[in-house]
């Protein structure tokens, strides 16, 4: 492993942050989500209503917390925190004349106490969130007008922190716009009637990767060393059979992730992007000038998620859950988790494989974990089976760099400090190495507690994952 490997944790404001209401924050789209339980999609309203509890209000409270969340972090060796800045905090109603001062002052804070401790933050503009005002006022990604919105905002932030932040991605798991039902995370989107879901879906698409195009034209203009990354969530997945045709339908199963990121790296639609349209049908707006900014704004590395795999095939029987359930074939030859996400170490390795044949830039791991129930007894938790899954996979991360020479420059495992569920805004689905006193109606003290895994995740770092 490279001696500058970056090892380290992912989180995301929506999910962490919380102080909604502080520092002339304005509201975002996740404070008017509800939790739901597993299996359940998260209820939606208009706006915020007397007698529900929205998780993302005070989440796990990082607005307060971040000093000493850091100085955690910091004990266990962390080179980098992936984290995301939250629009609303900077620009409440996403098209406000003035940028709000406070929220700037905020992410300054905590970048300073990241830097105090040499730990590298990489930074998500884009993160399951935006100013629910632009959804009242412009339909969310529906609009072009998102476009210039959100680059205004990212220029903002890249100015302010360009001598405190180097590593810039711009959208989470941009593909999921494809895989939720109801893009409401990814674009603050949930589908009218009157509207044709797939056109909706393609030109917020678009939209996205030409803000995330201009996003690098802008910041390189800002800082020529800022390092820019695309982030897909990438479901790995076999086919059920050597039969020809769930090959096939394998390939078809991978397009809409290639659909991304060949437009992010690539620089243009493909093939395989025109192929995928034509599949769907899919009728878009796109303008003149589009494909020379997409052809510009190319990332530099390539980074995702990777938790699970899937099967697809014509006789696929059982199905399985997944990320943003997004479910799949079930794979007889693999255990999953308490959430029925498959649990596939190899297949980290076969996807930085994939990936890293297909593009050819260094690639970077921005979420890998497993989200269990804890039992905190005598203030820590006995979370062993996280040690065995957080270790298969790093060995396949080893695997990967070292025997298959794929060029991969960091890890962040997802959610160091226990934090919200995306999915389902669950509290008591946990992944971190930090066990936070909050159940699921945000009752409890909000102390912190070092798992077992705490104290092994810092002997990964300090052995440069020499010993797992
Ligand atoms: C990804 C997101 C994260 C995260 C993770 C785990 O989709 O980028 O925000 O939450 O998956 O999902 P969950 O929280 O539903 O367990």
């Amino acid at each position: 492993m490279r001696k500058d490997f970056l090892w380290g944790g992912a989180t995301a404001a929506n999910q962490y942050e919380g102080g909604y209401n502080l520092g002339g924050r304005g509201l975002s789209i996740n404070d008017v989500e509800m939790g739901a339980s597993h299996g359940k999609v998260r209820e939606i309203h208009e706006t915020i209503k007397e007698g529900c509890y929205y998780p993302s209000h005070h989440a796990t409270d990082f607005y307060h917390h971040y000093k000493e969340d850091i100085a955690l972090m910091a004990e266990m060796g962390f080179k980098c925190l992936r984290m995301s800045i939250c629009w609303s905090r900077i620009y409440p109603n996403g098209d406000d004349e003035k940028v709000n001062q406070d929220g700037l002052d905020f992410y300054d804070a905590v970048f300073n106490e990241c830097l105090k401790y040499h730990i590298e933050p990489i930074v998500t503009l884009h993160h399951f969130e935006m100013p629910l005002a632009l959804v009242k006022k412009y339909g969310g990604w529906r609009n072009r007008k998102l476009v210039d919105l959100s680059v205004q905002y990212a220029k903002t932030v890249m100015e302010y922190y360009k001598n405190k932040v180097k590593y810039w991605i711009t959208f989470n798991e941009i593909n999921s716009l494809f895989i939720a039902s109801t893009p409401w995370h990814q674009a603050g989107i949930i589908y009218q009637d009157n509207e044709n879901k797939v056109d909706v879906m393609f030109q917020a698409a678009h939209y996205q990767l030409l803000s995330s195009a201009l996003t690098v034209i802008e910041g390189k203009k800002i800082n020529p060393y800022f390092q820019f990354g695309n982030m897909i969530l990438y479901n790995c997945c076999y086919a059920m059979t050597s039969h020809p045709e769930d090959q096939m339908m394998l390939h078809d199963k991978l397009l809409p992730i290639y659909y991304f990121s060949d437009v992010q790296i690539r620089g243009k639609y493909t093939n395989t992007c025109q192929s995928y349209i034509n599949k769907m049908n899919a009728r878009f707006i796109i303008q003149e000038g589009d494909d020379l900014i997409l052809q510009e704004g190319i990332c530099d590395f390539y980074s995702f998620s990777y938790y699970s795999s899937l099967v697809e095939g014509k006789n696929v029987q059982k199905s399985t859950d997944g990320n943003l359930l997004d479910g799949g074939g079930k794979n007889p030859c693999l255990e999953s988790t308490d959430w029925g996400w498959q649990i596939d170490p190899l297949g980290l390795r076969i996807s930085l494989n994939l990936i890293y044949d297909r593009y050819q830039i260094p690639l970077f791991v921005s979420e890998n974990g497993m989200g269990a129930i804890d039992i905190l007894e005598s203030n820590t938790v006995n979370d062993t089976y996280r040690i065995d899954y957080l270790s298969m996979h790093i060995k396949a991360l080893k695997d990967a760099i070292e025997i298959d020479l794929v060029d991969c420059f960091g890890y962040t495992s997802w959610r160091p400090i226990d934090i919200i569920s995306a999915g389902t805004g669950e509290m008591k689905k946990r992944y971190g190495y930090v066990y936070v006193d909050l159940d699921d109606l945000g009752q409890g003290s909000g102390k912190r507690y070092k798992k077992k895994s705490f104290y092994w995740y810092k002997t990964v770092i300090e052995s440069n994952g020499g010993v797992l």
